[in-house]
């Protein structure tokens, strides 16, 4: 059976199970396979060099799915900004009804850009507050990130088991639960959580048509519940990271009284990043990984692991859930 939420019913998904906005894994491909598999796939705006190339994926992906499917845009507090506006007229003349945002405040004036061409907005938050904020702002839906996640978790350490029941009880929006969500288990935690799906990232970078090296693939399957690593605490923009050598020694320079971005720049900047994905070398730079890793196994395709999730959260919902019933 299938789980009818107001998210599947707004998005016009299957199964209400989204793949997060990621930077160098983004592509067509990935996003096509999960839409295609009844989830909802999203493309990354800035993992394009340009927006006339974003125009290009968009395309490119709409040839591969008739299935909905979204961009994502995520605004970084950068001096060097990328021209988001353009990127997002590309998002709109591109015919896209779905946009993922993340980052900074400012990512608002892409919204008032976006929401009169009739695109759903999904924004994600590491904060009741900043939900809640949103909310006021008019977005249409939360995807809510607790501290397990890969990427940015915010600064207040507050796990999915509490950040989404406590978003739950103030947030009227829909919401999608996000960080540590891997399996039919977790889906239907969430659901008990109050969040109406999930959103994963790091489980989708664990599949065949992720377009990264196999190394990094099977990295995330090594690595165990412990295998992440916060960076840049000092700097108030943490980010959760795979545990290796590069991202140790990213901890040890930053523990350093007064050490600056400047000091781990060559370590972490995005073209080592890129470098890493497409060689497989990890001692190339950071990649980004989350708690998940501990349950993740193998490497199936992104219908087998749809699939698998929607089974199993069904058979624990019918089976497990209903046994314990006096
Ligand atoms: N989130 C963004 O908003 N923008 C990004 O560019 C971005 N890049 C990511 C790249 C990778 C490789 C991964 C694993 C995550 C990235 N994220 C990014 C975060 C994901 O969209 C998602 O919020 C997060 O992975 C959820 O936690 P999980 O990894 O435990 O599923």
């Amino acid at each position: 059976m299938a789980f009818k939420t107001r998210i599947t019913e707004m998005l016009g998904i299957e199964h209400p199970i989204v793949q997060g906005g990621m930077q160098s894994v983004g592509y067509a491909e990935l996003a096509s396979a999960v839409s295609n598999a009844g989830g909802l796939g999203i493309i990354t705006a800035l993992t394009q060099p340009t927006p006339e190339a974003l125009r290009e994926e968009i395309e490119k992906c709409r040839s591969m799915t008739d299935k909905p499917f979204g961009v994502n845009m995520t605004v970084f507090p950068t001096i060097n900004a990328p021209d988001y506006k353009a990127y997002a007229q590309a998002i709109i003349d591109g015919g896209i009804k779905i946009v993922e945002t993340a980052g900074t405040p400012a990512v608002r004036e892409i919204w008032e850009m976006l929401k009169p061409h009739g695109v759903k907005i999904l924004h994600k938050c590491t904060a009741v507050r900043h939900a809640l904020s949103a909310e006021r702002a008019g977005c249409d839906i939360i995807s809510i990130d607790g501290f397990e996640c890969a990427g940015h978790p915010g600064e207040d350490d507050i796990p999915g088991l509490i950040l989404i029941p406590a978003a739950a009880d103030k947030v009227k929006i829909p919401m999608l639960a996000s960080g540590g969500f891997g399996d039919g288990r977790g889906l239907v935690a969430a659901l008990s959580l109050g969040a109406e799906g999930i959103n994963m990232g790091t489980r989708f970078c664990a599949t065949v048509e992720a377009p990264i090296h196999d190394n990094v693939k099977q990295a995330y399957v090594d690595n165990d519940e412990r295998g992440s690593f916060l960076i840049f605490r000092s700097l108030k923009n943490t980010a959760r990271v795979g545990k290796s050598e590069v991202s140790e020694e990213v901890v040890r320079r930053l523990a350093v009284p007064d050490a600056t971005f400047a000091d781990v720049a060559e370590l972490v900047n995005g073209k080592a990043g890129r470098e890493l994905l497409e060689t497989g070398d990890l001692t190339k730079g950071v990649f980004w990984a989350g708690m998940v890793q501990g349950l993740i196994h193998d490497i199936p395709t992104c219908q087998q692991l749809i699939d698998r999730i929607v089974a199993e959260a069904d058979a624990i919902v019918d089976q497990r859930l209903a046994g314990f019933r006096a």
